[in-house]
């Protein structure tokens, strides 16, 4: 009985010990994988692409009814939304040098004040505005007025951060990596590639980062060739 008790307890926590992202191909899922990656941390990649009916299966829609990714398993904990993966991964493992998440009370301020500002303002706002009504007008509609004030909104807000980070420092925290790059770059390279102009200061932010191991070995897992 012991032995079997012990073998099932071993398996439970086999199981509860996994960590799956489902989702690659987009500046969200990617989020995921480079906080993963940045932490060292091992899991597996669930190929779940956005609009295919990977999202649509029953399995997938048993895990995320929104049907969105990216998704994910860390043990026993099923979470959803990039901005709230990233925090959660970054709040649970912390250690060899790498702090995805400030604990110090003025830091952790930023870093929500940050995350809700690239959420809510550069993502949700504009970019996802974009790619719904510039990307994909043949589910959402045509809407040019959509789009220009999109841009126009997203140039403004932009701007407006670029000033509080103009600075001279590397991370847009100050000195050290964290969560709201993995934010901000998979933001900025999205805007890139809607052809959004960027501050002197975020292209290079931008050129920076770019270089980055952790990103380079994200981008390969997250945009496979
Ligand atoms: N706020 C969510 C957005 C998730 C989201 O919209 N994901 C897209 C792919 S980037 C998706 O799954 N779209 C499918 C749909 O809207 O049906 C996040 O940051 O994770």
């Amino acid at each position: 009985m012991l032995v079997v008790f012990g073998i099932k307890r071993l398996l439970g926590a086999r199981m509860s010990d996994e960590r799956i992202v489902w989702g690659i191909g987009t500046s969200r899922t990617i989020r995921a994988h480079w906080a993963l990656i940045e932490l060292g941390l091992d899991y597996r990649t669930e190929v779940v692409r956005t609009r295919t009916p990977d999202t649509e299966t029953p399995e997938f829609v048993a895990i995320n009814p929104r049907g969105k990714i990216p998704v994910l398993r860390d043990g026993p904990v099923v979470i959803a939304e990039s901005p709230a993966i990233v925090m959660h991964l970054g709040e649970n493992y912390r250690g060899q040098g790498t702090e995805l998440v400030p604990e110090d009370r003025a830091a952790r301020a930023k870093y929500l004040e940050w995350m809700s500002f690239i959420s809510m303002e550069l993502d949700a706002t504009s970019l996802y505005v974009l790619r719904r009504h510039w990307s994909l007008p043949q589910i959402y509609g045509d809407s040019p007025i959509a789009n220009k004030a999109s841009e126009e909104y997203f140039a403004r807000m932009i701007n407006a951060a670029a000033k509080l980070v103009d600075d001279g420092r590397p991370y847009i925290l100050g000195d050290t990596f964290s969560g709201i790059d993995i934010l901000m770059m998979t933001t900025l390279d999205w805007a890139i590639k809607y052809h959004q102009p960027l501050p002197d200061v975020f292209q290079a932010y931008v050129d920076r980062l770019s270089e980055r191991p952790t990103w380079i070995e994200a981008s390969r897992v997250n945009w496979p060739t």
